[in-house]
């Protein structure tokens, strides 16, 4: 066998990384050229950049809020559409409907989503938060943590973002952080969540589940723990954030992490990769965090410390990534990224190596 010499090997990477930045990462992934974005600041090594008007969504961005945070959007039509997560002024947890046309200005609806039962025997919820979208086949779902006999996961869709249906909880409580694949794994809709307890919850792994029908739910397996000292951002507990990014590398996964700090929890996020067939499987999983909370909107507010990834939205033809994350409970704010970025990240940086 012929022996590269350094000049050709160097050729090879060069060859490589050009051939990486004109072909896509992004399996399946729609152009997205309105994606909201703005270069990485000069200067800055980052891998991921916050948006220079952070908070993007204030606190009072619409009716009687108290708080405007951990929030879904997507491209939707020639804009934007979202779930926003509005405490409202009596300190309500519910979800809200908005439209935007940049992903910058939204226009978010005056009082809640009033979601209309698939059937009549499904429990009323107590309150509704964390949601995260994503479109599967034909439609928008949309996923939650659902008030019933304490955190539960609620399910529902829409295909307009004007009437919603909501179906059966797909888990029994005590259950947070519900997201959905964009697709089906083998012939199953595929499902992640955290089990949980009832209050603040000081542990939580994140477990994936199957359904043949998005109603009856199975095949639990488990995916990710907590780790220790040498990851202490995310030694409490993890969960997974914005809908999995499906990319030749595996599933881009941003998940956020807490630390039990003496000053109590921190929520941090950085990203693993799953495998795509067998999402239960890591293959690589970042060490390091990618945001925590630092700046003054994510330090300071209704719950301090906290950054809390709940959407991600995706250009396949640039692999430009933009992520919403709530900000110490209170307003929404949005970094930037490239998918190719991040992986290497994840991969040079993973804890399982
Ligand atoms: C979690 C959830 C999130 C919240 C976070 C920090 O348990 O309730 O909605 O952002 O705590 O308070």
């Amino acid at each position: 066998m012929q022996r590269e010499t350094g000049f050709s090997l160097r050729n090879r990477i060069i060859y490589e990384e050009v051939l990486r930045m004109y072909s896509s990462l992004l399996i399946h992934g729609s152009s997205l050229p309105s994606i909201p974005w703005e270069e990485r600041p000069e200067g800055d090594s980052s891998v991921l950049w916050r948006y220079s008007q952070n908070p993007v969504i204030g606190r009072d961005a619409a009716a009687e809020t108290n708080s405007i945070f951990n929030s879904a959007v997507v491209p939707f039509r020639d804009g934007f559409a979202g779930v926003f997560r509005c405490d409202d002024t009596c300190r309500r947890m519910n979800i809200r409907v908005g439209f935007s046309k940049d992903g910058i200005s939204w226009r978010i609806a005056d009082s809640p989503i009033d979601f209309i039962k698939a059937s009549l025997d499904i429990p009323d919820s107590e309150y509704k938060y964390d949601p995260r979208v994503v479109f599967v086949e034909d439609r928008y779902w949309i996923v939650w943590c659902n008030g019933y006999h304490g955190a539960s996961i609620g399910m529902g869709y829409t295909f307009d973002f004007e009437t919603f249906q909501q179906i059966e909880n797909p888990l029994m409580p005590y259950n947070r952080n519900g997201v959905l694949f964009p697709r089906k794994i083998g012939n199953n809709y595929a499902l992640l969540s955290r089990p949980s307890d009832s209050g603040h919850t000081p542990f939580g792994d994140i477990f994936y589940s199957e359904s043949p029908d998005m109603t009856y739910w199975g095949k639990h397996r488990h995916v990710m723990s907590p780790l220790g000292s040498q990851s202490l951002w995310q030694s409490t507990k993890i969960g997974a954030g914005p809908a999995p990014v499906e990319t030749k590398e595996g599933w881009l996964l941003f998940y956020h992490g807490v630390l039990n700090s003496c000053n109590g929890f921190v929520y941090s996020f950085s990203a693993a990769l799953l495998d795509l067939d067998q999402p239960w499987k890591v293959i690589a999983r970042a060490r390091p965090y990618l945001i925590s909370p630092q700046k003054t909107y994510e330090c300071v507010g209704d719950v301090p410390n906290v950054a809390f990834p709940c959407a991600a939205l995706t250009d396949s033809d640039t692999d430009r990534v933009a992520v919403y994350y709530g900000c110490a409970d209170t307003s929404t704010g949005l970094v930037f990224g490239r998918i190719g970025e991040i992986i290497d990240f994840v991969k040079q940086n993973n804890a399982l190596g």
